[in-house]
């Protein structure tokens, strides 16, 4: 048989989600991608058995799709706008190419930034950091290019996981928070939908634990599919989770013996015993500036790492100290009253009963003390376990919180609650408690525990950006303006996508005082990201995408922001294209693996039509830019995944043009050499039959405790001066520059959160569209399905079929007794409205769900992605606001608005 018709199996990876990678094989029969099957040679080292989840059997379809677009196009129609037919036609690549190299050659003659000092060239990429691993060396391009906007947002970021991934870094370097789900035997999970979107390892993890005795009890307006594979559902009113977890803390401090706590972390491993001065900063040593804490040996105060010292937790002290405040201000010195930051903690959490929490989240006082004192029964204070040979902690309690409960107001507050949550019983970053997985701000960021490094006052370094007078700039470097309005976001190649990404697009119409003006980029690419459907206000965002004058799609198929596109571009998909990654360690949610390395994706059948790999076109866009130098030299320093040169040899491509085959080769080289310990430096050729190499990750690796223990560092919790610091720093500068629309901004940082009424914005935001807010009585959310990755795959016969036999896909959630006083039954055709849009939909009648409620899962309202188009589903994000108002500190928002519903009249 020639090999044309012979049957192969090709082993690749999928990380059409962020819970990825995961690693498949692909059959191939005659040249033709037939089915997906695990990759079972990778069972034992792959934390999902070498397994996929059904978005992944969608990669055949995904391939054969018709309605792919397959030759480069451009737009004949130079009208743009949601009602004008582009007019595609079919171009060459020579032409495609040749047309946007004239565009940025002209760019780069012209400067690389405009009138405003904002990036000319934008480009927006999508979903959690995906993309990345299908877009081959166009890091490399962009790098050799260099300012580029990357900060339009497109619905990740701002809607995500953002106060998690800022707070979470900074107080653990957990830029995504998990249980240690092999040994939590209680987890509290606010609204974190895991067995739909924690993907295989995810679901698997989950479902060994739950078979094992872990109670989890799901806290969530909507009876998930996790909710309803959960020992317990409390069904929590929208943007109250911060009041139900505050009431938790006061159960701890204020009703449980204080022997259940662990005193000896809290003492040793936190800023607790720190002594707190009369103005809320830490009272410091005269001489060295370091906080002190009352040693119960010496019955002083010394500073927080003076050897073999007795911190006292509790208790106020007199003390000869320096009180510090904002820019270095002295406040007070002298004899100063301090309490300690545990002290101040519980004073301040006194408020917090579970009967006032029961007004502000709807959760009975009773069960919130049950789940307290659940909590405390099951974290094992005291206890030890032994990993790797050496003796941790052993706290088996986590809390875990999902996407709308830590972004957008209250993100802050259920975050450190949260936090504060593990370090009362000790189990953070410890076995069976909350850890981390990942870094992005810190660095280096491929080592999580290597970023971990002294900083001030005896905790970790942060690379917050500046906020004193002499480096805080009000000159932004892109339009987002994160550096100048966002300390946490940190200045790294993640920081411009973890911006106010919504501010590019805001600020467009209307640059507040202060910003330079905000400005259309003259190029924008966009590759794997519709914002057009994915962001708030899309209607309304898909009017300024109609503005930009030249955009660049990377397409799969026609969709909503594509529409908007001067030259579409063919992409080879999933199974058509070359890239390797590095997989194992600890990634996103639950992708925990004892095992490193790399992971090979590679053509399993040849490219349809005229579709072409990435790397090819970054490569040639990078020669007729001129670029290859810079291109080639990028790809050397590591913008290909891996550092070229290493410790184990020096694999550097020479400055020239090469092809695909060629770079990727040099890649594969290195990260053999770096995974054998340069026993090895195996190819292209020997990747390709492997797959993936690997070698052991301890298990140790995935807790931060040791790290802190050896680095004599302490978590900055639960008392955040530093923030509290660095906010009113933040306020003067702005004030300074005589800006004054963050100021409710500027209330978020806080040394001790106070919880709020944080559904209040959103409620008000119905007055700011016109509308009386109890006539829009209901909260819409929104949910993850496991069928849809996002809006990415929503184009397929076969995922759609599967989604919909799945409860709550064919239309919006609705609590069966309140639909029946509307007089809506199952299947009716229903419109949901603000005062300022509506859509329609159909309603599905569940008992679960709480009558003020209603659920759009996912993320539709297609009209321009084939197939999709006529699902007729509703979308949250028609009716979405984006505002300042609705923006938090950190400059995220929430998927949740507030809505009118009424049966609609056909
Ligand atoms: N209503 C609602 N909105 C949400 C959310 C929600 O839960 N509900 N979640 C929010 C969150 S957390 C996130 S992270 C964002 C994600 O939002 P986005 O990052 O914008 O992701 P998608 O909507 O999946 O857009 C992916 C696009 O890539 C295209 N595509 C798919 N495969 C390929 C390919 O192989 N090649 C090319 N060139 N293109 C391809 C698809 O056609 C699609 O248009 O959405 C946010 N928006
Ligand atoms: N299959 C699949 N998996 C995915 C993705 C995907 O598109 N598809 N996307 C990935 C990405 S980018 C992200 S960000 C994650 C998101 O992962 P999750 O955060 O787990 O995602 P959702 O299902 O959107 O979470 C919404 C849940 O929160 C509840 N909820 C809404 N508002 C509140 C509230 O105020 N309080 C409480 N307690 N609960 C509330 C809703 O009822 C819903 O069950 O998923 C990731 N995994
Ligand atoms: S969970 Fe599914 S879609 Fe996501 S990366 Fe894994 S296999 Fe792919
Ligand atoms: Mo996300």
């Amino acid at each position: 048989m020639s090999a044309e018709f012979a049957t192969r199996k090709v082993p690749t990876y999928c990380y059409q989600c962020v819970a990825g990678p995961d690693l498949l094989t692909v059959k191939v029969e005659g040249g033709v991608a037939t089915e997906v099957e695990p990759n079972f040679c990778a069972a034992g080292i792959h934390p999902g058995g070498g397994k996929v989840c059904v978005k992944a059997y969608g990669l055949v379809q995904k391939t054969y799709n018709p309605n792919r677009v397959l030759t480069p196009m451009k737009r004949t129609n130079p009208r743009k706008g949601r009602g004008e037919d582009p007019r595609f036609v079919p171009i060459s690549w020579d032409e495609a190419m040749t047309t946007i190299a004239a565009h940025l050659n002209a760019i780069r003659k012209e400067g690389l930034t405009d009138e405003s000092g904002y990036p000319r060239v934008a480009a927006s990429f999508g979903g959690g950091g995906t993309p990345q691993s299908y877009m081959g060396t166009f890091p490399a391009f962009l790098a050799a290019w260099g300012p580029v906007d990357m900060g339009f947002g497109s619905g990740q970021g701002v809607k995500c996981y953002h106060s998690e991934h800022l707070y979470g870094e900074f107080w653990h370097r957990a830029f995504i928070v998990a249980p240690d789900t092999p040994l939590c035997n209680y987890l509290i999970s606010c609204g974190s939908n895991i067995e739909a979107s924690g993907g295989v390892a995810g679901v698997w993890r989950h479902s060994r634990a739950r078979a094992r005795g872990m109670k989890r009890v799901q806290v969530e307006p909507h009876l998930s599919v996790t909710g309803a594979c959960s020992a317990q559902w409390v069904p929590i009113r929208p943007k109250t989770d911060a009041a139900f977890l505050f009431a938790l803390i006061h159960v701890l401090l204020h009703e449980v013996n204080r022997d259940s706590l662990d005193l000896t972390f809290l003492a040793q491993r936190t800023g607790s015993p720190y002594l707190v001065g009369p103005n809320g900063y830490y009272l410091r040593d005269r001489a060295t500036r370091k906080p002190l804490v009352w040693d119960t040996a010496t019955g002083m105060a010394l500073p927080h790492d003076a050897a073999g010292l007795r911190e006292a937790l509790e208790g106020r002290y007199a003390v000869d100290a320096l009180e510090v405040g904002p820019d270095d201000e002295v406040l007070g010195e002298g004899l100063l009253e301090g309490r300690t930051a545990f002290t101040c903690m519980v004073e301040h959490m006194q408020q917090y009963t579970p009967e006032w929490a029961q007004q502000a989240c709807d959760v009975p006082a009773a069960t919130i003390r049950q789940v307290a004192h659940e909590y405390i029964e099951h974290a094992c204070v005291g206890q030890t376990i032994e990993i790797d040979g050496q003796t941790l902690p052993y706290r088996p309690v986590a809390v875990s919180l999902g996407k709308t409960v830590n972004n957008g107001w209250g993100g802050f507050e259920c975050c450190w609650a949260r936090t504060v949550l593990a370090t009362l019983v000790g189990a953070l970053e410890v076995p069976g408690g909350t850890i981390g997985t990942t870094v992005r701000l810190a660095r280096p960021m491929a080592q999580r525990l290597e970023s971990v490094k002294p900083g001030p006052d005896g905790f970790m370094n942060f690379p917050l950006n500046p906020t004193d007078k002499e480096k805080w700039s009000a000159r932004p470097n892109i339009r987002n303006a994160y550096r100048t309005m966002v300390p946490l976001a940190g200045d790294g190649p993640w920081s411009q996508a973890l911006g106010p990404t919504h501010f590019s697009w805001m600020f467009l119409d209307a640059t507040p005082h202060g910003l330079p003006r905000v400005t259309l980029p003259d190029v924008w690419f966009v590759y794997r990201t519709n914002p057009a459907i994915s962001f708030w206000d899309t209607p309304g965002l898909a009017d300024k995408m109609a503005r930009f004058p030249f955009v660049v799609a990377f397409a799969y198929t026609r969709d909503e922001t594509n529409h908007f596109a001067d030259i579409l571009l063919p992409d080879a998909t999933d199974l058509e294209s070359l890239q390797l990654i590095r997989v194992g360690g600890t990634k996103y949610v639950e992708q925990f693996w004892d095992h490193e390395g790399f992971a090979l994706r590679q053509p399993a059948v040849a490219t349809r039509g005229q579709a072409r790999d990435f790397t090819d076109v970054a490569s040639d866009l990078a020669e007729r830019t001129g670029l290859t130098p810079g291109y080639i030299a990028a790809i050397n320093k590591g913008a290909g995944g891996i550092p070229l040169k290493g410790v184990h040899g020096d694999f550097s491509l020479d400055a020239r043009h090469h092809d695909r085959d060629t770079i990727w080769d040099a890649i594969c080289r290195a990260a053999s050499a770096e995974v054998s310990d340069g026993k090895a430096a195996h190819g292209l050729d020997w990747w390709k039959q492997a797959g993936v190499a690997t070698r052991p990750y301890p298990r140790i690796n995935w807790y931060l405790y040791p790290t802190m223990v050896a680095r004599k560092l302490r978590f900055e919790l639960p008392y955040q001066e530093r923030l509290a610091r660095v906010g009113a720093e933040l306020g003067r500068r702005l004030h300074e520059n005589d800006m004054h629309w963050w100021d409710t901004q500027l209330g978020e940082y806080q040394a001790l959160p106070k919880c709020k009424d944080f559904a209040a914005p959103w409620v008000a935001q119905v007055r700011e569209d016109g509308g009386q807010p109890a006539e829009y009585p209901f909260w819409l959310l929104t949910a993850r399905s496991m069928q849809y990755a996002w809006g990415g795959n929503v184009g397929m016969q076969m995922i759609k079929e599967v989604a919909d036999n799945i409860a709550g896909h064919r239309g919006v959630i609705i609590n069966t007794r309140r639909a029946q006083e509307l007089g809506i039954e199952d299947g009716d055709p229903i419109e949901v409205a603000t005062p300022a849009r509506k859509v329609s939909g159909r309603a599905v009648l569940r008992q679960g769900i709480r009558p003020d409620t209603l659920l759009a899962i996912g993320q539709f309202g297609h009209w321009a992605t084939p197939g999709a188009k006529d699902f007729g589903l509703a979308s949250l994000n028609e009716l979405a606001s984006m505002s300042l108002d609705l923006t938090d500190a950190t400059g995220s928002g929430a998927d949740l608005v507030r809505v009118s519903l009424r049966r609609e009249e056909l």
